[in-house]
């Protein structure tokens, strides 16, 4: 079975908006597996890295001021094909072009607030997770509802 790990992030104004209940609940719902979970202000040089593929955009500063300007909650989340898979849940990048339904088609109007981050590969998973979570930071442990979301 094809069991991935991803790095979903609430950004600053989903927590400033009250949205983290709401954005967290989407993966709850769906049958994904939280592994690691914190709120979070990040460092400069965190969202710089985190960003570092698109350093050469004219958005980058803007970008990076908005990821420390506040609180994000860091989540690592597993489950099959989830990569994927949350990309589906969070929508296109510009949430006015996002389907109803997604998280920044539901709750979001512009790309550079668009309330929540996930990893765009399952390299990229990878990475991240170990970016933005230390050892010991994400729990081993068994959901006892996995034979009810999977066979
Ligand atoms: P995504 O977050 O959907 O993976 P991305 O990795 O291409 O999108 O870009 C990262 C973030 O950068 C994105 O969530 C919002 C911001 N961003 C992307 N394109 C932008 C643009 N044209 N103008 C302003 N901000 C942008
Ligand atoms: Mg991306």
């Amino acid at each position: 079975e094809d069991v991935q790990q991803t790095y979903i992030m609430i950004k600053p104004d989903g927590v400033q908006r009250g949205l983290v209940g709401e954005i967290i609940s989407r993966f709850e719902h769906k049958g994904f597996t939280l592994k690691g979970l914190k709120l979070f202000q990040c460092p400069t040089e965190l969202a710089e890295e985190h960003y570092r593929d698109l350093k050469s955009k004219s958005f980058f500063p803007k970008l990076v001021k908005y990821i420390t300007s506040g609180p994000v909650v860091c989540m690592a989340w597993e489950g099959p094909g989830i990569v994927a898979a949350a990309r589906k849940l969070i929508g296109a990048t510009n949430p006015l072009q996002a389907e109803p339904g997604t998280i920044r088609g539901d709750l979001a109007i512009q790309v550079g607030r668009n309330v929540v981050h996930g990893s765009d590969s399952q390299e990229n998973g990878q990475r991240e997770v170990a970016l933005w979570f230390k050892d010991g930071e994400l729990c081993e442990w068994t959901q006892e509802i996995t034979p009810w979301l999977r066979e």
